[in-house]
């Protein structure tokens, strides 16, 4: 086995805008959902959300240039950056008249934004934020990087989406997000404007970051403290097949305008069960659909139980983007799913213990599994035939004790991908600083480099001096593998 990165494997980190760019008075983004959520008193007070608030954030809409440093430090050749909705359209771009093609059922076939539609959007849009974004990714992109624009991660600007209404009286009564099918088609206006302005720039584009999180934790999983924590299965649904569509109406725009290619990135899930009996064998299939083949297939074969028949959505992915982070153990029950995820395995452990499996939990109770990337990796290349790049992998670990161990362990498994021709063509950490954590705020540290959020200095971890050395070789000495870590 070849312990030797090829020269053109990109390492890299990932960033999104709402976990990363406030931080300072004049940077904070009001006009959001994630916003209005974690401010939300009841949100706070029955411990939904952290109480931690993003404004408080790493900052990087003012640092981004010392962070762009810090990640050269570490010989890092590209990123994955956010560019966020609502900075650029704080008001609603309804008005803005475009031409919608559907059918019978409502299907949003084709939406076409012609020059009219993208002055009229110039005329609504914030140009301090677009030129600032620009500033942003031309810092990244002058020193020489890959650069690759994600469009969305997750906050949707506040009159597409109020989740504190739709949560208290129903979808019906307040902007309601992507269980309305109109955000498909505003969607894809700010998409293919963001491709008008600023189509130089990106080498890669990625229209959404982890849709089946979207829909799984916004109207399944409400625990997770996702807006709008509205628990019903048929919405998800709904939701899982306007993002389908989204994504396949911006990829349209966007491939008018660049011919840059364009991805995902999914969630990805390495599906286990610890029995093999027809009981357990019917469970995995049933998540094998619903967390991945449900949403992929859509997309690329135009046929899932997402969509049913869709020519329209077929063929519409030319890279995939691979977050992975641990496996899942499916287990069989009689809930609307049809099965549930394993206690004491994957993301179902006690923060920092050890998993039922023998292996160490991260501070936020998930099990270091390297081979479920080599798995998902491997599957997905199998099923997909598509370039993939690895745009997350990282862990929850403020003393910085299993990251090292984490690191060179998932990196291993990518090389054993890489010897087995998988067409994985880089690895990008979450995340280079320390990020907001969403529901859980600031007490989940993903960074190489700690962040003192008080004076917002960054502090590097040991674990970011492994990353700078395998970063620079190209490959990684031998005495980098803690025994128990090899697993090849
Ligand atoms: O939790 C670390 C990161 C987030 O900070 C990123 O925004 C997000 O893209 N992460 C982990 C995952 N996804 C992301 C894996 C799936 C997951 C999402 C949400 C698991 C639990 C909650």
């Amino acid at each position: 086995m070849s312990f030797k990165f090829p020269k053109w494997f990109i390492f890299g980190f990932s960033e999104a805008g709402f976990q990363f760019e406030m931080g300072f008075s004049s940077s904070e983004d009001t006009n959001n959902d994630w916003w209005t959520w974690v401010h939300d008193k009841d949100n706070i007070v029955s411990g939904l959300v952290s109480g931690d608030f993003p404004e408080d954030g790493p900052g990087y809409w003012h640092l981004y240039k010392q962070d762009h440093d810090l990640a050269c430090y570490l010989g890092m050749n590209g990123a994955r950056l956010g560019i966020e909705w609502s900075r650029i359209f704080p008001r609603q771009t309804f008005d803005v008249k475009v031409s919608v093609e559907e059918d019978v059922e409502e299907n949003i076939l084709s939406v076409d934004v012609n020059e009219k539609a993208l002055e009229e959007l110039d005329r609504l849009a914030d140009k301090k934020a677009l030129d600032h974004y620009r500033k942003m990714f031309e810092g990244w992109k002058n020193r020489g990087n890959t650069l690759i624009v994600n469009l969305y991660h997750w906050s949707l600007p506040i009159w597409i989406h109020d989740p504190i209404t739709v949560r208290r009286l129903g979808p019906d009564r307040a902007p309601a997000g992507w269980l309305d099918k109109r955000t498909v088609v505003e969607f894809t206006k700010f998409s293919t404007y963001i491709a008008w302005k600023l189509g130089d720039l990106p080498d890669m584009w990625s229209t959404m970051n982890e849709p089946n999180i979207v829909y799984t934790n916004g109207y399944i999983n409400i625990k997770s403290g996702f807006p709008p924590g509205y628990l019903n299965f048929d919405s998800a649904l709904k939701v899982a097949k306007h993002l389908i569509e989204a994504h396949a109406r911006a990829y349209d725009a966007l491939k008018r305008l660049t011919s840059k290619p364009i991805g995902i990135i999914y969630a990805t899930r390495a599906l286990q069960t610890l029995k093999i009996d027809n009981a357990h064998k019917e469970a995995l299939t049933r998540a094998r659909k619903f967390e991945t083949c449900n949403f992929l297939n859509a997309i690329t074969f135009g046929k899932s139980q997402f969509v049913e028949d869709r020519r329209d959505l077929a063929d519409h992915v030319d890279w995939l983007r691979v977050n992975y982070y641990t496996r899942r153990i499916i287990e069989p029950t009689k809930n609307f799913l049809g099965y549930r995820f394993a206690e004491g395995y994957g993301n179902m452990c006690i923060p920092k213990s050890i998993s039922k499996d023998g292996r160490p939990c991260s501070d936020f109770g998930w099990e270091i599994y390297p081979e479920g990337l080599y798995n998902v990796l491997t599957e997905l290349w199998i099923n997909y035939k598509k370039p993939m790049i690895i745009t997350e992998n990282g862990i929850a670990d403020s003393e910085d004790k299993l990251r090292p161990a984490f690191l060179t362990s998932h990196l291993l498994q990518v090389q054993k991908a890489l010897n087995e021709e998988v067409n994985v063509r880089g690895y990008l950490h979450w995340a280079l600083v320390d990020n907001y954590e969403w529901a859980s705020g600031f007490k989940m540290r993903f960074g190489l480099f700690h962040i003192d959020y008080e004076t917002k200095r960054r502090y590097l971890r040991p674990s970011a001096l492994i990353y700078k050395e395998i970063a620079e070789h190209r490959e990684f000495p031998l005495e980098f593998f803690p025994r128990n870590f090899l697993f090849v």
